[in-house]
């Protein structure tokens, strides 16, 4: 291995040598314990050290770095305490999560560190947002991102690459390439011959270093950073390595050939760095005992903090509290001019205001500047704020949600514009697993609001009319809204955009142009998680949102005898128990009524927690309808048949004969 030291002073040679024998010396003994059964499970990067001291030692340390399992070095460079990083690991209360993930699954501020979720891909989203937050406050940053060579093969790589091309944004891609993706061997996860060569598919810069000669690593990232943080671009730096252990401890290495460990355990990045600093008399053999004995002893006190430490004791307010970013919503108050407004003008009208509020709120979506999105709820919104604040978007959702979290780190609200509901299935994982569990898993808030324009009724087929708001509702971290009316549409969706939690926000497209109300032409909020009471009755309680408040008071005007309560949830997640707990006790009969298919529709949840809590109060089965359990149909006949307006009156009916 050759090294160069081109201008680094002996200084810095020699902190890059305590800080690549650091996780060396950690992983060997974590490797000990794990044989003493001390620690459960452990991914080792022995053999990959370079890549991580090299870059972080290279970068500022207010530089986000969102590294993988197999990247110690980047933690231990941070100077991140031992016995707080050990405890981590033990699943106890001093570590950075209060025992709810394990490993490297974390992420801390103070260090300017955000671990991964399993899932390895969807760090690449969340890397652009942080460089997006960056830019748009004009820091000179630059933000680094690690991938192994297997999670190149998912498509949030090639979305989030492909975003930070074409926003100019300073993220280091890096791909630690070590042959393997768990046994998988690289010809059969990828064609290119290096990845340095995938760049130019991006039109972005692209390079291979040797990802074991430290100084080559070292020296690549200080440049490239330098160079990135005054001339904003994302660069693909491939680093050629190879993993020396399993996949995890546990599954061995039997199938590497024994000649390709042989050749790479030459090529150790800690041993060779050590031998041309003794040969370049840069240290000596005492600077190398003292030291390591140093680090040991270092690792010893942390440890022995680490294991004195228990595991944390359950409390489950704590457990709830903590899957929110904490956050009391003061309502403001609708007041002034009025005037009439279209569902479609109110969301408009919110959105607008809301950027007038909140300099720091920006908006992604696809086709939303200039063009104004497909249904121009954002029209002239460029003109007024700039397209650095209103963004259209490449046809990449997963990584422009995953930019939503990263903004959030940034301390930059977002709202993120599904084109039509049926899309957000691309952005699925960002939402469940990253934004929803960002908070509980290591207090980062998402304070990003996806905008969800939904529902049938527009005969647009299977793709660009589906109800999926169950799909999110049985997700904690979360939060819903379902506004039926204009005045609702905008209060809900400024009250969403305040919270600093993340919101799914529905807005039922055919209720754009067909609903209109005089409202207020101000700013106002409305309270979450309260439901309203469209009509008050004592015979039944239809219990419904979106375009069921329409169907029930359709319904119930050619009903004049039945007598019904209209419950508007208004809010699904976290919904309005009182208010249902209260219309039940008043009526005894209820019926659930929504737009989406039945079966594990939001209903469902409904309908059980009223059976538990309400029992008494009932003088019939809780009933619902929905739509038929099928994909929603194209032909207008065969649509009107699937939603359940029509089979409304006869359930009605049932329900109050029974
Ligand atoms: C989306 C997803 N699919 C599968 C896995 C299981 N898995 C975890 S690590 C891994 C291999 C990763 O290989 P690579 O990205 O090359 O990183 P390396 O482990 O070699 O450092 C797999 C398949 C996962 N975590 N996430």
């Amino acid at each position: 291995m050759k090294f160069n030291r081109k201008r680094y002073s002996d200084d810095t040679l020699k902190s890059l040598y305590e800080s690549i024998l650091r996780p060396r010396l950690i992983e060997e003994k974590m490797l000990i314990l794990l044989r003493q059964n001390r620690i459960s499970k452990w991914f080792s990067g022995i053999g990959q050290e370079a890549i991580s001291v090299g870059l972080t030692s290279a970068l500022d340390p207010e530089e986000y770095i969102l590294p993988m399992h197999r990247n110690l070095g980047v933690f231990t460079t941070r100077n991140m305490p031992f016995d707080r990083l050990f405890a981590q690991w033990q699943g106890t209360m001093m570590g950075y999560t209060k025992g709810r993930d394990r490993s490297f699954h974390f992420g801390t501020n103070e260090h300017h560190i955000v671990g991964m979720i399993s899932h390895l891909g969807p760090q690449n989203g969340v890397a652009d947002g942080i460089a997006l937050a960056d830019l748009l406050k004009g820091e000179k940053k630059v933000t680094a991102v690690f991938n192994g060579d297997g999670g190149t093969s998912e498509g949030d790589f090639h979305e989030a690459v492909n975003v930070a091309a074409v926003w100019d944004l300073p993220v280091l891609f890096i791909i630690e390439n070590n042959g393997y993706g768990l046994s998988t061997p690289s010809i059969e996860q990828f064609r290119c011959k290096s990845f340095a060569d995938k760049g130019i598919g991006y039109g972005i810069e692209g390079v291979s270093i040797d990802g074991n000669n430290i100084l080559e690593v070292y020296d690549t990232f200080s440049t490239l950073a330098k160079d990135l943080r005054e001339k904003p671009r994302p660069v693909i730096v491939e680093c050629r390595t190879f993993r020396m252990r399993g996949h995890e401890e546990a599954s061995g290495t039997k199938y590497v050939p024994k000649e390709l460990m042989e050749t790479w355990a030459k090529k150790d990045p800690v041993e060779n760095y050590e031998k041309y600093l003794l040969e370049e008399g840069v240290i000596d053999q005492k600077f190398v005992d003292t030291l390591r004995k140093k680090i040991k002893k270092e690792i010893e006190a942390g440890l022995e903090v680490a294991f004195q430490e228990t595991h944390p004791v359950a409390d489950t307010n704590v457990e709830l509290e903590d899957v929110h970013s904490p956050f009391t919503q003061q309502v403001v108050a609708a007041g002034g001019n009025q005037s009439e407004k279209r569902f479609i003008d109110a969301i408009s009208d919110g959105l607008r205001q809301s950027m007038e509020r909140f300099d720091n709120l920006v908006l992604m979506g696809q086709d939303i500047a200039e063009y104004g999105g497909v249904f121009k709820i954002t029209e002239g919104f460029v003109e007024k704020f700039g397209r650095s604040r209103v963004r259209n978007t490449p046809i990449c959702e997963s990584a422009i949600v995953g930019a939503g979290l990263g903004l959030s780190i940034g301390k930059v609200k977002s709202m993120v514009e599904m084109q039509f509901a049926d899309f957000v299935t691309e952005g699925f994982n960002q939402i469940v697993n990253n934004l929803a569990k960002a908070h509980w898993r290591w207090g980062q808030n998402a304070d990003v609001v996806v905008r969800m324009p939904t529902g049938a009724g527009t005969a647009a087929g299977p793709f660009h009319s589906q109800s999926n708001e169950a799909w999110f509702f049985h997700t904690p971290g979360l939060k819903i809204v379902y506004p039926s009316n204009p005045y609702d549409a905008k209060g809900l969706l400024c009250a969403a955009i305040e919270d600093p939690n993340p919101y799914l926000y529905f807005e039922h497209k055919f209720l754009y142009r067909t609903e209109k109300a005089t409202i207020p032409d101000d700013y106002y909020t409305i309270e979450i998680g309260k439901a309203k009471l469209i009509s008050e009755g004592t015979d039944v309680s239809i219990i419904t949102y979106g375009m069921g408040v329409h169907w029930a008071k359709e319904i119930l005007s050619s009903m004049p005898e039945v007598k019904a309560d209209v419950i508007d949830l208004r809010t699904l997640l976290p919904w309005d128990k009182e208010a249902v707990q209260a219309s039940v006790e008043r009526t005894g009969r209820v019926l659930i009524l929504h737009e989406d298919t039945l079966t594990g529709g939001v209903g469902g949840e409904i309908a059980a927690w009223i059976s538990e809590h309400c029992f008494k109060s009932l003088d019939a089965p809780v009933m619902r309808v929905a739509s038929l359990d099928t994909p929603i149909p194209f032909a207008p006949t065969l649509e009107q048949n699937f939603l359940p307006k029509g089979r409304l009156k006869g359930k009605l009916e049932e329900l109050l004969k029974f």
